[in-house]
């Protein structure tokens, strides 16, 4: 099959994100953020890694935007460290902090690639996760506050804007199971912080939109649940896990209300009014995809696990592991037409009411070997993203208004919990040396871009 043809305008981007990347953690006034801190607690990120010096993009982004460059994509998505711009979440700007991202945003312009930011992929200030963190109604003032610095400062050049970053991941491993920062095990205490992210995410829209700042988004995860099995059992718990795990966050931003009665009990404040603020009128929606989720009905004596987390106790329903499909290093299943699914159950959910989409984030890490003669083999990775780019290209024929593909990630980085030992970069970092060799899926996503054009 050749390659699918995607609409003119289609933009090309890569990803990354501030913690993932930059290290310099302690320079020109940069404040803590929860992960510098779950990062230096011992036995949370295997191997011990921590994102200190990580790809070391803060002192070496000039070569990666000429590696962005050369590979002609029209959009880069990177993220906005909070604490290098309100070191303490709240109060004071650190101008050495905006002046970082004012040249990155600069040198992308000059590069002929148009910034498309992230304000918050997970690093809150440390003062504000000690008052609280996003369990506290304050931390959404906070963030709009430091969503109007920043779109002050950058409206003029920043193309598209995202807000939060998988808001449910955060509420999930962040605070419900404590596998990512801040650590938290509060199971479905944890819920007000979906509400407080949302509510920070609507307030920072109107912020930014006050501050001059236009294409404005969301980059917010989601995937196709399947069921185990067509009992009826089994389909109810799918149908429960995907309310927790999609539509409780997008349901609020594109509908304007919870999924359902029973959860927007359990979300504190002026839920109907905050609600209003949430739903403000998106730009576009952005769609991270990684692999879809099989659920059934709880077993008796069984304890599920999501990602390593063991889930509270009592819940309705269990993930299971997809079988028959190959898996990355990770060993995350492949399933290109997951993506199609997701876009599909998008435009079915919502019709009219969604906006256009873009698929900020899809991609995979493999054990990739070390460079020989400036070379890396990565067959899987191609694969990965040309079966992917296949399976958008199925849903945008099926009529869905889809206006970009973000390949995560720009170059290998600091992977969370799992530290260095996942790569999912289309160019490879030697940590030790910080040499940049760009992977053989570099030069494949260069030429599709290229054919694109
Ligand atoms: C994100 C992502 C990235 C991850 C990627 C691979 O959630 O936006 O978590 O930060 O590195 O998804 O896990």
């Amino acid at each position: 099959e050749p390659f699918p043809a995607f609409p003119p305008d289609f933009l090309w981007g890569v990803a990354s994100a501030a913690y993932q990347v930059e290290g310099a953690v302690d320079e020109d006034g940069r404040g803590r953020s929860v992960w510098d801190t779950f990062c230096a607690e011992p036995g949370r990120v295997e191997g011990g890694d921590t994102g200190a010096v990580a790809a070391d993009h803060y002192h070496r982004f000039p070569e990666d935007v000429a590696l962005l460059r050369d590979l002609g994509v029209g959009a880069y998505r990177f993220s906005i460290a909070w604490p290098r711009v309100v070191p303490d979440g709240a109060g004071a700007v650190n101008p050495a902090g905006l002046d970082f991202y004012d040249r990155l945003v600069d040198e992308l312009c000059a590069a002929g690639i148009a910034p498309a930011a992230t304000l918050f992929h997970w690093d809150t200030p440390q003062a504000l996760e000690d008052a609280g963190g996003w369990l506290s109604r304050d931390t959404a003032a906070r963030f709009a506050e430091y969503a109007a610095v920043v779109g002050d400062r950058l409206h003029d050049r920043v193309r598209m804007w995202m807000p939060l970053n998988e808001p449910v991941v955060v509420t999930m491993f962040g605070y419900a199971l404590g596998q990512h920062a801040p650590g938290r095990e509060l199971g479905f205490e944890a819920l007000p912080t979906a509400h407080h992210q949302l509510l920070g995410h609507g307030l920072a829209v109107q912020a930014l939109r006050a501050a001059g700042c236009s294409n404005i988004g969301i980059a917010s995860n989601h995937s196709p649940v399947w069921a185990a099995s067509d009992a009826e059992e089994d389909v109810s718990a799918a149908d429960a896990y995907s309310t927790l795990v999609n539509w409780l966050f997008a349901d609020p931003v594109l509908r304007g209300r919870y999924p359902a009665p029973e959860l927007a009990a359990l979300m504190p404040g002026p839920v109907v009014e905050d609600l209003k603020v949430i739903s403000t009128p998106l730009d576009w929606f952005g769609i991270n995809y990684y692999q879809p989720a099989l659920v059934g009905a709880a077993t008796e004596g069984s304890t599920p696990v999501v990602e390593g987390a063991m889930l509270p106790p009592g819940l309705p329903f269990e993930p299971r592991p997809i079988e028959g499909y190959p898996r990355t290093d990770f060993g995350w299943p492949v399933v290109p037409d997951g993506l199609r699914e997701t876009v599909a159950m998008f435009t079915d959910r919502y019709g009219e009411a969604l906006p256009p989409l873009y698929i900020t984030e899809s991609g995979c890490s493999y054990h990739d070997p070390d460079p020989v003669d400036g070379r890396v083999p990565d067959p899987d990775r191609v694969a990965y993203h040309d079966g992917h780019l296949r399976a958008l290209a199925r849903a945008v024929a099926d009529g869905a208004d889809v206006r970009g593909y973000f390949a995560w990630a720009a170059t290998d980085n600091f992977e969370w919990a799992a530290g260095y030992r996942e790569r999912f970069g289309l160019v490879h970092v030697d940590y030790a040396t910080q040499t940049r060799t760009p992977k053989d899926s570099y030069h494949w996503y260069r030429d599709v871009i290229g054919r694109a054009r």
